[in-house]
């Protein structure tokens, strides 16, 4: 169905009505299947939750002004009650997360590979809900914390829900879910001290890692940038597993889900995001709510690789295995529909926080692989919400309903919401004719595909899984020089961490399986020399009375020496949207350059932020008024994507004399920002550390690769300026490693 407005709840008339919400919210199915969940107090009286009207909401019920408060006092006891059981427990995982609601749209009837609706129907605009998650984490913690990203979609389908749970990296780091309560204990706070918070940098996860050769791939992309998003926005999403499509006839095909946004990958420097965690540990949840709130809404396209059942074996890896990907060279991506994120939720706790995801929950025409890490998601995910939201019924919370009718013979339980009408709640029943009767597969009942198996019950782990190095090489050699440099960074600042010498020695045998180079760079870094007993090293991890040749790494050889898919340097960077742009400026700043600068960065996109000495307003050379966003005091280069310096004798003078202005520009030099200025604000360029590599000349050419430009033309600079931001950074300035800031 169409996307539909309604006008919001109102305006923001007066400076204490921050809550109410602007202008028009787009509406779907779900968003009118939650109205009658939603409560808006405007207007209202205060009540008791029986309904009651109250009189007095600040003063408890007391025996004299002065005296002991009587039991009696029903008001108080029930908000105090309430108060005392307003937490939940946190996710086990992905406990720290931002929701939005959307829309799916698919290009073209996908029905030669699925019979699922909402992949058929191109008129079908299908009601999403998504949320983005760090994991290790807790609820609290920072948003910029080097970590995998969640990234979970429930399509609200005319099937029913189906939901996508997904990362922003393709692979995993196990390849069996035996061992996931491992890997979690690992990289949580260590157990005696819980110590570090929302960090992998420390012995038990480094320990654990240097016994699991198979996570090898995944720690390439751990270390890389796509730890480290600029935006829950300019991030991939990938369904990681192999599963299945079944089309209307039964033919199966193997599919693996990617997510691709429209405003490209793009990553923070480390330094960077350490930062931004003291400076607003909540910047990815309020860049993805202003980007929201703001109309710019995200986008991402859906897109499948397919690979029929009959290539299974085809691949020199093994398509269940989820420490393995499928080259976009050899399976191409292709993009059949885009999902937009158009609606903020309207409570955290009711949507965010109980959104309850489940990779079993399925829809007609997609299904499951073998894949074992998958198998044992299936059955976690339902476990956890027993304690996370208190019993069975937590699929009639609104946030979890589907938009299409619920009918079983499930019962009672806490909490239950629905009153079932009629005598019977089993099946068979005569008494009440035989209902809710089963679908039959042409009625749209689920037939779960019926893949032949013959095999013996055995626990173990296909030798086609063994192949522990080859994938993550293909990952370091697809890399430009500063991604491998971030990745040599990042593992020396983890493993420094790591207070173990023998974990080191450990990590560094691993790291020598993937590349010899990276090995001995972190080693330089540690201050140690890679083992030499390699093999004992690797092979720590068996079991005493394995035998080697069962559980040993297979040395296998990518047949592909690179994959550009793989490396954040060939993505979309034709885009400033949402940008932030810091303009610097104090008072007797040239007004005429700065509004010309503003307003073309603005209409390109860029969200722009005046940041001064001192908030209020500062006077421009023509006397103009200009509001100033943001003092020096509370605001942070880390927060931005670029920076301007705009001309005028006296605000330039302020500047240059200013640490914190002056540290600002630093700071962005440093994180390989964009930097632009009027020419006659040269001097305050010059009271940075980078004034010695100011470029000779600022033509396209040396914008382009520089990411500074100084012009006496605000126009032109405007223009190269644009064109720099759009760049993202400029990593090849790291080179000179000698920035204060
Ligand atoms: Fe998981 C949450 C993604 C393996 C057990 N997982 C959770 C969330 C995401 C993922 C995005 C947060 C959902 C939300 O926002 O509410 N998990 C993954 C991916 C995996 C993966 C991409 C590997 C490919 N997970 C995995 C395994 C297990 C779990 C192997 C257990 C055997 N995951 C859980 C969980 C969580 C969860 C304990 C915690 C909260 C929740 O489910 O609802 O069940």
């Amino acid at each position: 169905m169409a996307t539909k407005k309604v006008t919001g709840k109102g305006e923001d008339k007066t400076a204490d009505t921050k809550n109410v919400s602007k202008g028009t919210q787009p509406v779907n199915d779900k968003i009118e299947n939650l109205a009658p969940h939603t409560a808006d107090s405007t207007g209202e009286f205060m009540t008791t939750n029986t309904g009651l009207k109250i009189n007095d909401d600040q003063n408890s019920l007391k025996a004299g002004d002065r005296g002991a408060t009587l039991l009696e006092d029903f008001i108080l006891r029930e908000k105090i009650t309430h108060f005392d059981h307003e937490r939940i427990p946190e996710r086990v995982v992905h406990a720290r997360g931002s929701g939005a609601h959307g829309v799916f749209k698919v290009y073209e009837s996908q029905s030669a590979l699925t019979k699922a609706l909402f992949l058929n129907d191109t008129a079908a605009e299908t009601p999403v809900f998504v949320r983005f998650s760090t994991v290790a984490g807790s609820k609290g913690s920072t948003d910029l914390a080097r970590d995998v990203r969640g990234f979970a979609v429930r399509f609200y389908t005319q099937e029913g829900n189906f939901d996508l749970v997904g990362n922003n990296m393709p692979v995993f780091f196990i390849q069996d879910a035996i061992k996931f309560p491992d890997l979690i204990h690992a990289v949580k706070p260590e157990p005696d001290n819980e110590i570090p918070q929302a960090a992998s940098a420390h012995d038990t996860f480094w320990d654990f890692i240097s016994l699991t050769p198979e996570s090898s791939h995944m720690i390439m992309w751990a270390m890389s940038d796509r730890a480290l998003p600029r935006s829950y926005r300019m991030m991939e999403g990938f369904g990681v597993h192999t599963f299945r499509f079944v089309n209307a006839k039964g033919v199966a095909s193997f599919v693996k889900f990617h997510w691709k946004p429209l405003l490209g990958v793009h990553a923070v420097a480390w330094d960077e995001a350490q930062n931004i965690s003291g400076k607003d540990p909540d910047f990815h949840r309020r860049d993805l709510w202003d980007a929201i709130d703001s109309g710019a809404f995200p986008e991402w396209e859906l897109g499948v690789q397919i690979v029929p059942e009959e290539d299974e074996f085809k691949f020199e890896f093994d398509l269940l295995d989820p420490t393995k990907l499928i080259p976009e060279e050899l399976v191409p991506v292709q993009r059949i529909g885009k999902m937009t994120l158009n609606r903020n939720p309207d409570n955290f706790f009711a949507e965010t926080e109980q959104v309850a995801f489940h990779l079993g929950h399925i829809v007609p025409g997609i299904d499951f692989s073998n894949d074992p890490l998958l198998q044992g998601r299936l059955f976690s995910y339902t476990d956890t919400q027993l304690t996370r939201l208190g019993g069975p019924n937590f699929q009639e919370i609104p946030i979890n309903r589907p938009i299409v009718p619920v009918h079983n013979n499930q019962r009672d339980g806490f909490m239950r919401q629905t009153i079932n009408k009629g005598k019977t709640s089993y099946s068979p029943n005569a008494i009440g004719g035989n209902d809710p009767r089963q679908a039959k597969e042409a009625e749209g009942g689920f037939v779960s595909y019926p893949e032949r198996i013959s095999a013996s019950k055995v626990r173990a782990r296909s030798k086609s899984f063994f192949d522990h190095f080859s994938q993550a090489t293909l990952f370091f050699n697809s890399q430009s020089e500063p991604e491998k440099n971030h990745i040599t960074d990042a593992l020396s600042f983890e493993l420094g961490k790591v207070k173990t010498v023998a974990i080191r020695e450990r990590m560094l045998a691993i790291l020598a399986q993937i590349d010899k180079g990276l090995a001995a760079a972190v080693a330089y870094a540690l201050g140690i020399h890679i083992p030499e007993n390699l093999a004992e090293q690797l092979n720590q991890n068996i079991p005493a009375d394995g035998d080697p040749a069962d559980y040993a790494s297979l040395q296998v050889e990518s047949s592909l020496a690179q994959s550009t898919a793989l490396s954040m340097a060939y993505t979309v960077k034709d885009s400033i949207q949402t940008r932030k742009i810091a303009i610097l400026a104090a008072d007797g700043v040239n007004e005429k350059s700065l509004t010309a600068v503003k307003t073309a960065v603005e209409s390109a996109g860029g969200v722009v932020e005046i940041i001064a000495p001192r908030l209020g307003f500062i006077t421009a050379d023509n006397d103009a008024k200009i509001h100033v966003d943001e003092s020096l005091l509370g605001a942070a280069s880390v927060l931005f994507d670029a920076v301007y310096v705009p001309g005028g004798t006296n605000s330039v003078a302020t500047l240059e004399a200013d640490a914190d202005a002056v540290h600002f520009l630093n700071e962005a030099f440093k994180h390989c920002k964009a930097i632009a200025a009027d020419s006659d604000a040269a001097q305050v360029l010059e009271a940075t550390y980078f004034s010695k590599k100011l470029p000779d000349e600022y033509s396209e050419e040396t914008v382009l690769s520089e990411g500074i430009v100084l012009s006496d033309e605000a126009k032109k600079l405007a223009t190269l300026f644009i064109k720099a931001i759009a760049q993202h950074r400029f990593w090849e300035r790291e080179k000179p490693r000698k920035i204060p800031a």
